[in-house]
């Protein structure tokens, strides 16, 4: 049985990381088995989750992931695309986590409001007033990695322009066919839906999740994989 390593459920969602949600849904789309483990960043090869073991082997990364379920369990994500749909589709994939995400990393982890309603949960174990200390630095951290990535250089309201072109592009290209592109789901599906479930996460309030929900094939794209991939449970009983 494979293990995928997640954070659990936060914010209202299955994962607070689209990067793991992406992972449980690439498993479930592979029709693959598998139990989830809540085990922190500790065993985490490359300091990141999600990651797998399989078999007594660790597979950190998500696109790692996808490539090796597709090699080992020959199962092609992308099939019945056509090399065009196969582009676009790892072309928006990446525009996500590559630039979207950092949008949202600097909306949940800057904003005062968001951190306390949402990452700040993370730290609820830690005895005061250490918490206060630890949440100061990893903020820090954050902030610094936003610096150097580039996002972290615009002022909120330049952010949310840009995030929200990308949300633009998402919610053109998905139009209303039930998956991006077309009746089933493809690879790029387990992180686009990764993406829209995050930013729309029930318990956040943000200028990018207003900006996902005024485009309703976003919203039900979101409420329809949920339903078909994630129990109920997942998207309302969250504990943060
Ligand atoms: N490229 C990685 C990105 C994974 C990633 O950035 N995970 C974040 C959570 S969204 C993480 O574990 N961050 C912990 C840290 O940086 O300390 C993937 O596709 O899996």
């Amino acid at each position: 049985m494979i293990t995928l390593h997640t954070f659990g459920p936060y914010f209202g969602t299955p994962d607070p990381s689209p990067f793991v949600m992406k992972a449980m849904l690439l498993l479930k789309f592979a029709g693959l088995d598998y139990a989830e483990k809540r085990s922190g960043l500790r065993k985490a090869p490359k300091g990141k989750l999600p990651f797998i073991e399989d078999s007594g082997v660790l597979i950190p990364d998500s696109n790692f992931i996808r490539f090796y379920i597709e090699e080992k369990y020959r199962f092609d994500f992308d099939a019945g695309l056509t090399a065009e749909q196969r582009s676009i589709a790892w072309a928006l994939e990446k525009m996500c986590e590559e630039h979207l995400y950092f949008a949202l990393m600097a909306e949940r982890w800057l904003d005062d409001e968001n951190f306390a309603k949402g990452p700040a949960q993370f730290f609820a174990a830690i005895p005061m007033p250490l918490r206060f200390a630890v949440e100061k630095l990893i903020r820090a951290r954050v902030k610094k990695t936003l610096q150097l990535q580039g996002l972290g250089r615009h002022t909120q309201g330049e952010r949310d322009r840009l995030a929200s072109a990308d949300i633009d592009a998402i919610a053109t290209i998905l139009g209303e066919k039930p998956f991006l592109m077309g009746d089933s789901p493809c690879g790029a599906d387990a992180s686009i839906f990764g993406f829209t479930a995050a930013i729309m996460a029930p318990a956040l309030m943000d200028p990018l999740r207003a900006a996902a929900e005024k485009h309703q094939n976003l919203v039900g794209y979101r409420d329809r994989i949920l339903h078909c991939y994630f129990d109920s449970l997942s998207v309302t009983g969250s504990s943060v």
